[in-house]
């Protein structure tokens, strides 16, 4: 959506306090907040990476975008929260962005979009070693863990959850994600499926689950 939008421009200029008031303007005007974040956050921040991949951009403004951004996706869960998905949970999905990757504003944006469809999502953050990962989808009785990387040096790591879960003879599916997540790198893991973005995420979910 265009480039005017006050939320848009707070988010590019990496100023969380007017990112924040916009996204409540937006919502008082009606917004919901699973639009708040797919029709504006994650274009502006589409825009923040282009900026940035072309050298318009560096990286503490990058860090400010992704501050303000964030701030934005804390609200709509809020109130994502507060509108309560009050059914029994359709099934359990365990999220991660794997060991040593940072970037976790799409990971939260999969998380939102899973719960808002009546998953009981167990996010266990970013940097997230393998057997911790392991550990929690047992623990947690998961049907589904959801992994995310954003950077070549860190998807092999989501290879390595893989391969711990097939060791262990899990049963629950592993989908992966994430930009430097390709459908054949996730076949060549032998991941149970992948999506290039949050809505397909559930969609894969609800196929796999069904
Ligand atoms: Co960094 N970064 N970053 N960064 N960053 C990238 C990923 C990069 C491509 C930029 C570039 O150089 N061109 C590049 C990686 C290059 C590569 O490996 N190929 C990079 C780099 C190099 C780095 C640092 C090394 C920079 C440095 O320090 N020199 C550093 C690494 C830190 C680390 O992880 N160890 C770093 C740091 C950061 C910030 C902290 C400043 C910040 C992250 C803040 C945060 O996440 N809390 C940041 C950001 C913001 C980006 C870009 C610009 C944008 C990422 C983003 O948030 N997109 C990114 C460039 C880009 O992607 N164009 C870049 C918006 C988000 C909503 O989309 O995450 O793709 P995305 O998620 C989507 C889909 O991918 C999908 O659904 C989401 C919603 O639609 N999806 C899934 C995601 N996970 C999924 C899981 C699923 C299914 C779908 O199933 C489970």
């Amino acid at each position: 959506k265009g480039g005017e939008q006050p939320l848009t421009r707070c988010i590019l200029e990496g100023d969380p306090a007017g990112a924040e008031a916009s996204a409540r303007a937006l919502v008082d005007r009606g917004t919901s907040p699973l639009d708040l974040v797919s029709s504006w956050v994650v274009p502006a921040l589409e825009e923040v990476g282009r900026l940035y991949e072309c050298g318009d951009t560096f990286l503490p403004q990058l860090l400010a975008s992704a501050q303000a951004a964030g701030g934005v996706c804390r609200l709509a869960e809020e109130l994502l929260a507060r509108q309560g998905v009050k059914q029994e949970p359709k099934g359990t999905v365990v999220l991660a962005t794997v060991e040593g990757d940072l970037h976790d504003l799409g990971k939260n944006v999969v998380g939102m979009v899973l719960a808002s469809h009546g998953y009981r999502v167990v996010d266990l953050g970013k940097d997230v070693p393998a057997e911790r990962i392991l550990e929690a989808a047992e623990a947690e009785r998961a049907d589904v863990v959801g992994l995310s990387a954003l950077m070549t040096s860190t998807v092999p790591q989501m290879e390595a959850v893989i391969r711990g879960a097939r060791e262990r003879g899990a049963a629950y599916r592993i989908i992966v994600g994430g930009a430097a997540v390709s459908p054949q790198y996730a076949e060549s893991i032998g991941a149970d499926g992948t999506s290039s973005d949050a809505v397909g995420a559930a969609r894969l979910v609800e196929q796999l689950l069904a």
